[in-house]
């Protein structure tokens, strides 16, 4: 009796050791002039869907921008005011645009989760509980190609852009929006496929250099399950396929 009693006491100070080692660090974004962080392709088919969590003091900054490179079609979210704005195209055409709101005074320094879900023509924007769905009319609801789609920059895009390639970008005003000021993490794509996969940073430029790697990112504990960064360390989360059966 005694020793398992001791036993119990003994895992959980090693419990809280690890704990204590594991910190997790999310990408602190500086806000400064042509900052950003450039993660790999999504594979926005029909049914995709692209989450992450941010955290702010600031009421404005682009959170995230992919596009088709320079033909019609776009993602892009915005905090603006304190709530996040969604924009997208996805049917070929100029005007086929549609845009979303959620929640307000989300400047308030604590995590906030966003999740962007396509289901062909209809797209719902959930922003922690709260959720808008729109549909976009059109023919074409495939985002762009894969092989030639950009990839999925978050807290600016970069300067190239600007300087010399300005047709490569679908929606040209996202260069004039100010840079996000804050950090993010668990960025997380359903990729085209029924299991939910953590999308990994590829490049970046003037990000906060103490905060740029996420823990999960550095040593994953998790074993075919999903890691999550928590306020507490990292965690493993069992995620249930997404597919939805017969689609
Ligand atoms: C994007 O478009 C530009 C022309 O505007 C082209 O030079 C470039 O190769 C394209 N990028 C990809 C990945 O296809
Ligand atoms: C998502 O799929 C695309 C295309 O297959 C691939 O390039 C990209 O690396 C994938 N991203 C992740 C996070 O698995
Ligand atoms: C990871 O899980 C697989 C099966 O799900 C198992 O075969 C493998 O031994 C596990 N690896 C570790 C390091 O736990
Ligand atoms: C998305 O559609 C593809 C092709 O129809 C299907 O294989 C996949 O299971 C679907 N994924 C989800 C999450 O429903
Ligand atoms: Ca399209």
């Amino acid at each position: 009796m005694e020793i398992s009693k001791g036993q119990i006491v003994l895992k959980w100070i090693i419990l809280l050791f690890i704990n204590c080692i594991c910190v997790v660090e999310p990408i602190g974004f500086t806000g400064a002039p042509n900052s950003y962080a450039r993660y790999t392709k999504w594979n926005a088919c029909l049914n995709a869907s692209i989450s992450f969590e941010f955290k702010t003091r600031k009421l404005t900054g682009l959170l995230m921008y992919t596009d088709d490179n320079g033909t019609y079609d776009f993602f892009e979210v915005m905090l603006s005011g304190g709530a996040v704005r969604l924009r997208l195209n996805i049917v070929d055409g100029r005007d086929g645009s549609v845009e979303f709101e959620a929640g307000n005074n989300l400047n308030d320094n604590r995590w906030h989760s966003v999740k962007i879900t396509r289901n062909r023509m209809e797209t719902t924007l959930k922003v922690d509980n709260l959720v808008d769905t729109k549909v976009a009319f059109g023919s074409d609801f495939n985002f762009g190609h894969l092989e030639t789609n950009s990839d999925v920059f978050f807290g600016g895009v970069p300067d190239y852009h600007f300087r010399n390639d300005l047709k490569s970008l679908a929606l040209p005003s996202v260069i004039f929006h100010a840079r996000f000021s804050g950090e993010i993490r668990n960025v997380i794509y359903q990729n085209c496929s029924c299991m939910p996969v953590r999308a990994s940073m590829i490049a970046s430029n003037a990000l906060d250099p103490l905060v740029r790697r996420e823990q999960c990112e550095i040593n994953n504990p998790c074993n075919g399950s999903l890691c999550v960064s928590t306020d507490r360390g990292p965690a493993c989360k069992y995620v249930e396929s997404e597919c939805i059966q017969g689609e």
